[in-house]
């Protein structure tokens, strides 16, 4: 809601009319555009003169279709760096990204062109035929391919262009992206990132993780969500940083080429997955500086294992589609919190500089020390407004401006903040979120259904995982897993339950309400190890 503070381009020596993200981006490129910036795990090499010219080009192409200002540009596309080039060629076009899961189906792709209504779908060749059927009912004009392997006509239409390229002005209020997240009910809803957001929140992560000359990233995130596009992303190209990329996360592949790198970021199940690793250990992250992790919460055992195996700590920190990173702990001594440089366990740490983090109780007033409640939050970083959503938007901010996360917490006697719960309805698998009210939609759709619940139960690779439990009409016959495999035919994989159990009733309170806490005790041992 905040404008992003009127020196974030000053500091890096851009004129005062120029507030757009890529400008700041690309004026930390290094003096040297002909070094690497990116190294794929297919072995090839893109320097920042790659990044730069292709951009350009990218940028020309969106710039000769003549689109409307503020397009949209949608994109469900596997990760490539020419999936980044894609990504720059927007905000230096001046356009609004909007990235998309890979595994949504029809019906979730169908909702997001229908509401976001893009100008312009990029999307792989094997998806072609629904995804350009779906974006021209929507009105979308222009439908481009781009796979993995650098081929699609994206590139081929780009190929033609020049790969000169002035930057579009833009304002640091003006809509850089538009991500989408789910709803706890309704459907998703679409949170507008500003230039502005995402320039502070990268110029205060850069100091705030003591990134420096030198560095390097294991990028090993999926690039449609705010973790790897945002923080792994900005964070190295705002520090002119070279990036191991990774199409996909390998556990075996990332301790590989560890000796070469000194950054990591990743959500707990990477951690969990490296950890079963023999191959890492002390010697295998001896060059490293800095392990990063979040999106969902670290179980204390992966934080302890890691600090006993690696001799390194993990930095927690603690973000949201909505406000890229809010908290995090210290990399080093913070002075506004004087001798608590502990990157401590089990907490997200600070608030991050110019992120003001408020606990309160349902009735609004602010709670005390070591009390649990409603984290809202307010800052240079929290986003504008749900697309197209007032109402929401107007829900979701007090009217002092403060942007209500859902998340519960607590701030403890040494200022580090604690999430203990959420008060949405949210499970989050592996990193992901899944909305209960989506799936248990789906599902009351099938024949012989008459209630669901989904509720989430630990799970040692995922941290969590969504399980259904369901009840038939009478007399009518329905089966666990018939519903599990037709909900993989609708919906995108990480939603599907692990497990369906058909029972004859729910457990419900005086209110009629089902008590989903009960089934989460019923169900807590399912996966355990
Ligand atoms: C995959 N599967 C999952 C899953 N990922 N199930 C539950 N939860 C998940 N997250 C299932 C698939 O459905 C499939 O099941 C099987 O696992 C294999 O699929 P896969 O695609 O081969 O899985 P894998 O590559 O192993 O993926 C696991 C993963 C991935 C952990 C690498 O989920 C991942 O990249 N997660 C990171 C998500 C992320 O970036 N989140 C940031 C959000 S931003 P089947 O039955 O079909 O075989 C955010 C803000 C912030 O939250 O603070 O950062
Ligand atoms: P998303 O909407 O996908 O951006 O997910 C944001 C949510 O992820 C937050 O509201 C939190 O519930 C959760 N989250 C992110 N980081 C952490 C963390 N370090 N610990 C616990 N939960 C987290």
């Amino acid at each position: 809601m905040e404008p992003g503070g009127e020196s974030l381009w000053r500091k890096v020596g851009l004129k005062m009319s120029q507030e757009n993200l890529f400008a700041a981006l690309h004026a930390a490129f290094p003096k040297n555009l002909d070094t690497v910036a990116v190294e794929t795990d297919h072995g090839l090499n893109y320097t920042w003169r790659d990044l730069d010219r292709a951009s350009a080009m990218m940028a020309n192409l969106l710039d000769g279709l003549k689109l409307p200002k503020g397009s949209r540009i949608a994109v469900q596309v596997e990760k490539s760096v020419e999936a980044l080039m894609l990504y720059l060629a927007t905000l230096r076009a001046g356009y609004v990204f909007l990235p998309l899961n890979t595994a949504y189906q029809s019906a979730e792709i169908d909702y997001f062109i229908g509401n976001a209504e893009p100008a312009v779908v990029v999307c792989s060749n094997a998806n072609f035929g629904w995804v350009s059927k779906i974006a021209f009912k929507a009105g979308t004009k222009h439908v481009f391919t781009l796979n993995d392997d650098r081929t699609g006509t994206l590139l081929e239409r780009t190929a033609h262009q020049s790969d000169q390229h002035k930057t579009a002005v833009k304002k640091a209020d003006d809509l850089a992206a538009i991500l989408y997240t789910s709803g706890t009910t309704g459907r998703s809803k679409g949170a507008m990132l500003t230039h502005g957001n995402m320039l502070s929140n990268a110029q205060t992560l850069k100091s705030y993780w003591g990134w420096k000359k030198g560095d390097v990233l294991i990028h090993a995130l999926p690039i449609f969500h705010v973790h790897g596009l945002f923080v792994a992303i900005h964070g190295a190209l705002i520090n002119g940083s070279k990036m191991i990329w990774l199409a996909k996360f390998d556990p075996k592949f990332v301790i590989a080429k560890m000796p070469e790198a000194t950054v990591f970021m990743g959500v707990p199940t990477l951690y969990v997955r490296m950890l079963a690793e023999p191959s890492l250990n002390q010697q295998a992250v001896r060059n490293m500086r800095l392990f990063i992790a979040g999106s969902a919460p670290l179980l204390i055992e992966t934080f302890t294992e890691w600090q006993q195996r690696t001799g390194h700590t993990i930095l927690e920190r603690y973000g949201m589609s909505e406000t890229v990173m809010l908290t995090s702990n210290p990399y080093a001594a913070d002075s506004r919190h004087a001798g608590q440089s502990e990157r401590r366990g089990g907490t997200v740490g600070f608030p991050l500089p110019g992120v003001k983090l408020r606990v309160q109780g349902d009735d609004g007033k602010a709670l005390p020390v070591g009390e649990i409640g409603n984290i809202l939050v307010k800052g240079p970083n929290v986003f504008q407004a749900y697309w197209r959503m007032p109402e929401k938007t107007k829900e979701e901010f007090t009217a002092e401006g403060y942007f209500k996360t859902g998340d519960v917490g607590k701030i403890d006697e040494r200022g580090y903040v604690v999430i203990v719960g959420r008060s949405k309805d949210l499970i989050i698998s592996g990193g992901y979120n899944v909305y209960p009210a989506e799936i248990e939609g789906y599902i009351n759709e099938m024949p012989g259904v008459a209630e669901s619940a989904l509720v989430g139960v630990p799970h040692p690779d995922f941290g969590e995982v969504g399980i259904a439990v369901v009840i038939a009409k009478p007399g009518a016959q329905v089966n666990g897993d018939h519903i599990v495999a037709s909900l993989k035919a609708q919906l995108a994989n990480f939603k599907i339950p692990k497990r369906c159990f058909v029972v004859s009733e729910l457990p419900r309170n005086t209110m009629g309400k089902v008590q989903k806490n009960l089934l989460r005790d019923q169900h807590k041992n399912l996966f355990s190890a």
